[in-house]
């Protein structure tokens, strides 16, 4: 109950739970069900504590109370967190699989490269020779891989409502599948310190409907 008036700031732009696409809405069925698994412990937990301090502790010898002390140590220290990391790791290592760059079963994905610079982003379409910043256009319900590199330091480039957040290191090239399910914009962030401005080095991701971004590359490119 508590948390439900935090949930309030979840349709914030940069908002993980308000997803709009393939492996962000993975990453938001992960943490519900880790919310509600957690969840589920805190109440057991809690229960226990209060049946505890309540219960009659009777007449036990040393040595029933000793096997008493074992069982709990067994069960709630070794095979409930066991229980519990086996459980998420069951549903979170194919969901991360899932948001890997994978060979797609029809065609190529759009590739866009993206560098990070102190302090913001500098975009290229290689297959229009397209050069912008801190801004990306794409199209809507198609995967896109993003080829993220840094041109200095060590940032990251995460749209919180698209994919998740992957770094991008200098001297390495990392590739992040994003797709966008609807048309709209979508705010971005570097998610990794990496100097005085870091906080300001935003960027969005405006995706359009396939008609829209064909107009765009096509009154984009002409004017490159
Ligand atoms: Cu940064």
């Amino acid at each position: 109950m508590l948390f439900i008036p935090l949930l309030g700031g979840c349709e914030a732009p940069y908002s993980t739970l308000s997803p709009v696409g393939p492996s962000a809405q993975m990453a938001a069925n992960l943490w519900w069900g880790m919310f509600a698994l957690f969840s589920l412990v805190m109440v057991a937990v809690i229960a226990l504590w209060v049946i505890a301090h309540r219960r009659d502790p009777g007449r036990q010898s040393p040595d029933q109370q000793q096997q008493v002390q074992q069982r709990w140590i067994i069960g709630g220290g070794l095979m409930l967190p066991l229980a519990s990391i086996i459980v998420i790791l069951a549903f979170g290592i194919p969901a991360g699989h899932r948001m890997l760059p994978l060979p797609l079963d029809d065609g190529e994905p759009l590739v866009i490269e993206v560098t990070g610079h102190q302090w913001f982003f500098s975009v290229h379409y290689p297959e229009h020779d397209i050069n912008l910043v801190d801004e990306l256009h794409i199209p809507a319900g198609v995967p896109i891989d993003v080829r993220l590199k840094s041109a200095d330091v060590i940032h990251a480039f995460w749209v919180p409502r698209l994919a998740g957040k992957v770094d991008m290191i200098p001297g390495h090239t990392n590739t992040l599948r994003l797709q966008a399910d609807a048309p709209g914009v979508y705010r971005g962030h570097c998610a990794e310190f990496c100097g005085t401005r870091h906080a300001h080095m935003q960027f969005h991701v405006h995706a359009h409907s396939a008609q829209d971004y064909a107009a765009w590359l096509s009154e984009t490119a002409a004017d490159d």
